[in-house]
């Protein structure tokens, strides 16, 4: 397998698939394994460069779900789509990565950062799986009650470049590795956009960086609603497009057609 900046070009679409009923934006839309297979076949046909499938929801407040009810969800989809898209599993369990990379998957996409399955590293390692580091401060359940940095963009990438060196000293080689601020994950809206603003210094840790500000409820706030559990389309790709001139690669996101028409032009634009 290629180094991931090479099989995911900047800027490259991750279009999302929660298996879920109760995602923050789109819980119950693909529940249904045969609605969920269409909606990744969709994305992908919109020019997703990946779709990535989840079994958890992990927005602000959830209390998470066991492996089997995860599996229950995730396998269906996965056998439907027969190993024939490019899948990215939204995992911190090891034994569902493992199903999932089983079933042709080939990126694991841990909102964790390996922290919380101690099996995830070895199960991705062995599989040469191509990895997603991001970073949370706390936990779903509780990330949201006043998180606290001294300096946002500093702290976040210490922490990944730490997470970074523990996935390869796993057998994890650098070159399947990328790295995600975790926008919305133990963060206010101002810290989220001073991640974006000052994305350079996550890009000096080398690795190719992924940015899912996709309907996150912080464009709604930004927008006038602060009570906002979602942000409109509009926000969203405009923090895309934002984040992608800033250096980001890999776009995660919930419209793809948008985001990829979008991008499309930004790239031209760049004159890349
Ligand atoms: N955001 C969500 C879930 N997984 N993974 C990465 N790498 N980056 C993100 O920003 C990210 C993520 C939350 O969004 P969503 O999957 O739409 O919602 P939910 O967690 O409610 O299923």
């Amino acid at each position: 397998m290629p180094p991931i900046e090479q099989r995911f070009p900047r800027p490259s679409v991750m279009g999302v698939v929660n298996v879920t009923p109760d995602s923050f934006s789109d819980g119950g839309v693909n529940l249904d394994p045969d609605a969920a297979a269409a909606t990744a076949r969709r994305m992908v046909a919109e020019g997703a460069a990946i779709v990535d499938v989840g079994g958890e929801s992990t927005r602000p407040g959830s209390e998470g779900v066991s492996a089997d009810e995860e599996l229950r969800r995730v396998v269906p989809v996965l056998e439907r789509l027969g190993g024939e898209l490019p899948v990215s599993i939204d995992t911190a369990k090891a034994e569902v990565a493992r199903r999932a990379l089983a079933l042709g998957a080939e990126l694991v996409n841990d909102v964790t950062a390996l922290r919380g399955d101690p099996e995830l590293a070895g199960v991705a390692a062995g599989a040469n799986a191509y990895v997603c580091l991001m970073h949370m401060l706390g936990e779903p359940r509780t990330m949201q009650r006043d998180p606290r940095y001294d300096d946002v963009a500093s702290e976040v990438a210490a922490f990944l470049e730490e997470r970074l060196a523990f996935a390869v000293a796993q057998g994890i080689p650098e070159d399947r590795i990328c790295l995600d601020p975790g926008i919305g994950f133990g963060k206010t809206a101002e810290h989220n956009l001073e991640l974006v603003r000052r994305l350079d210094v996550l890009l000096g840790l080398g690795r190719p960086v992924v940015i899912g500000f996709s309907r996150k409820s912080s464009l709604g706030r930004l927008l006038g609603d602060p009570a906002a559990t979602t942000g409109p389309l509009s926000a969203s790709i405009a923090a895309a497009v934002a984040a992608y001139e800033r250096g980001a690669t890999i776009l995660r996101v919930h419209d793809v057609r948008e985001h990829v028409q979008a991008l499309t032009v930004a790239h031209a634009l760049a004159g890349a």
